[in-house]
């Protein structure tokens, strides 16, 4: 590419930004990277992805001289983009740990999203957007949905509104977008918004090719209802990497050869869920609880070239914790976390590890802050922390049997047992643990995760439905987004997740690898009952 089709990224190393590359070179530019403040200065066009927290990414600007270098660029209206917190650091302050002063080049203060009146609080998935005025690079989004992620935003006031180019609803109205001149940026992520986001980056890159016109007029969405895509990953008996499937999380064959079930290659599969319109792709190292998976490269090259053409988040989860290799080699959980977020993961799960953190906290009532989940989640945010819950349901004649929250079950046990409490297990659903999923989810959510991703043995693989009396359970007791998980055997399945609970996303995998549930149809069902979905 010549040097014209360069773009200038200012990373400033405070996490993933592996998913905006990609995006930018799939578009055929490339990228240089601000390593002083002239680099800034001489740009042609800059992007500036926000990532991490506000105070320490202001922190890192002031203390590089990058803060003023920026400035200077941004009042002399030559082409910027910023991305999530790199929106928010534009503006005068921000409440995240503060008030911390941010750039102050737009009147306002960025707050936190009020979880009191219902609204999970990361604001996490697919929303529709108002255009407020021509904006060039939001000029043909119409009513398609984007990708968010945050906790924080700004709110549109009389100060700001010459600022303001389109505007969103959670709980109530924030800024998606502000457009002066040719300084933009956008709350939400276009490099994880699919193809509607992939042209908005465009529109950035090549403003010569876009021919300004009227702006396609939106409304502002209500939180789609996210359909994904699971993938679990595992070495086969001839050491493939396959992507399988199990009934109750057993993946053997019931064959004389008892081989891995093999469903197909796992970035072919991705790829393929991506363009059938999958909200989110995830990936489950399933046997990473006993191989490391820093030793095992191969699952980091799936996420590296899966990423590179997957424009909708993914994330990637098995065997995050510490580990001490062959060679007495440490390796801390930031680390394998650090990896997998380097190889293309947006968000990062942890399984058994948060399990035993749980239940530690739970002991001690100390945050030591040590934990896998507590170190990822500071670095990273909380957002980019899935807790995956493995749980299975243990009946009880008496609720009284057990201390642990249990509920009163739907259908009755095999023997008329009326009553369930959902116990976690660690290893792949082998081992189970004294703690149960209710417990565990509200732990975790102290401890920092930002979304559980809740599975049941039971109905894994079975294909009636999603467990509803967990679910609840669950997402009842949190605040923080919860996916569905397990059971998924038909379209209808999602639409009765969603009208009789607060789940935030469905999950499903085995209906799609073996071809049974198109998720275009699940989204085309779940459409007709008048729930907000995402159609690519
Ligand atoms: O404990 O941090 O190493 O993480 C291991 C991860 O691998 C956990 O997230 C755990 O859920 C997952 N895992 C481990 N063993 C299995 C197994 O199946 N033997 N898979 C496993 C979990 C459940 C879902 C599945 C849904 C939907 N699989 O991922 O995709 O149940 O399936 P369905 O739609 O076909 O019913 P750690």
């Amino acid at each position: 590419a010549s040097d014209d089709s360069a773009v200038t990224l200012l990373d400033y190393g405070a996490g993933n930004v592996r998913s905006l590359r990609n995006a930018i070179r799939f578009l055929g530019c490339e990228i240089k990277d601000v390593q002083s403040p002239e680099d800034i200065l001489n740009a042609k066009r800059l992007i500036f992805p926000g990532v991490g927290a506000f105070a320490p990414a202001m922190d890192v600007l002031n203390k590089k001289g990058l803060a003023e270098a920026l400035c200077a660029y941004i009042e002399q209206d030559r082409p910027f983009l910023g991305i999530c917190l790199g929106l928010q650091l534009l503006f005068e302050s921000s409440e995240e740990n503060g008030p911390v002063k941010g750039l102050g080049l737009i009147p306002g203060v960025v707050g936190r999203f009020d979880s009191s009146n219902g609204c999970r609080v990361p604001h996490i998935g697919w929303n529709a957007i108002k255009v407020k005025k021509e904006s060039q690079i939001l000029d043909d989004i119409g009513s398609q949905h984007v990708y968010f992620v945050h906790s924080y935003r700004a709110i549109p006031s009389d100060d700001n509104k010459e600022w303001v180019s389109s505007v969103c609803n959670y709980g109530n109205e924030f800024i998606a977008s502000v457009r002066r001149g040719n300084v933009h940026a956008v709350q939400f992520h276009p490099e994880k918004s699919g193809e509607v986001g992939l042209s908005v980056l465009r529109r950035f890159l090549y403003p010569k090719s876009e021919n300004a016109k009227v702006p396609v007029k939106g409304k502002a969405s209500k939180l789609a209802k996210r359909v994904i895509a699971c993938l679990d990953v595992r070495a086969n008996d001839k050491g493939d990497l396959v992507v399988t499937k199990g009934d109750q999380y057993d993946v053997r064959e019931q064959t004389e050869e008892n081989e891995v079930r093999n469903l197909g290659k796992p970035v072919e599969l991705a790829g393929q869920y991506y363009k059938d319109g999958a909200d989110e792709v995830s990936f489950l190292n399933i046997t990473g609880y006993r191989d490391f998976p820093l030793g095992d490269l191969p699952m980091l090259q799936v996420l590296q070239y899966a990423s590179e053409n997957i424009f909708v988040p993914l994330t990637v989860g098995g065997g995050i914790r510490d580990f001490t290799d062959g060679n007495g080699r440490y390796y801390s959980s930031l680390e394998v976390a650090a990896e997998y977020f380097r190889s293309g993961a947006d968000k990062v799960s942890i399984g058994s590890d948060a399990v035993y953190a749980a239940e530690e906290y739970l002991k001690t009532k100390v945050k030591t802050g040590k934990s896998s989940l507590e170190q990822i989640s500071r670095v990273y945010g909380n957002q980019a922390v899935v807790v995956s819950i493995d749980p299975r349901r243990v009946y009880l004649k008496d609720p009284n049997d057990v201390e642990l929250k249990s509920v009163r079950v739907s259908k009755p046990g095999p023997n008329g047992e009326e009553f369930a409490w959902y116990q976690c297990t660690v290893n792949g659903g082998r081992e189970g643990r004294p703690i149960g999923a209710y417990e565990l989810a509200k732990a975790v959510e102290e401890l920092g995760a930002g979304e559980i991703l809740l599975n049941c043995i039971d109905c894994d693989g079975q294909g009636k439905g999603f467990d509803i009396d967990l679910i609840n359970l669950i997402s009842d007791a949190v605040s923080i987004p919860v996916i569905a998980s397990s059971g998924a055997g038909s379209a209808e399945h999602f639409s009765e997740v969603f009208a009789k609970t607060n789940a935030s996303a469905a999950l499903a995998a085995g209906i799609f690898h073996r071809k049974e549930v198109p998720i275009q149809s699940v989204k085309e069902h779940l459409l007709k009952e008048g729930v907000e979905v995402r159609l690519s």
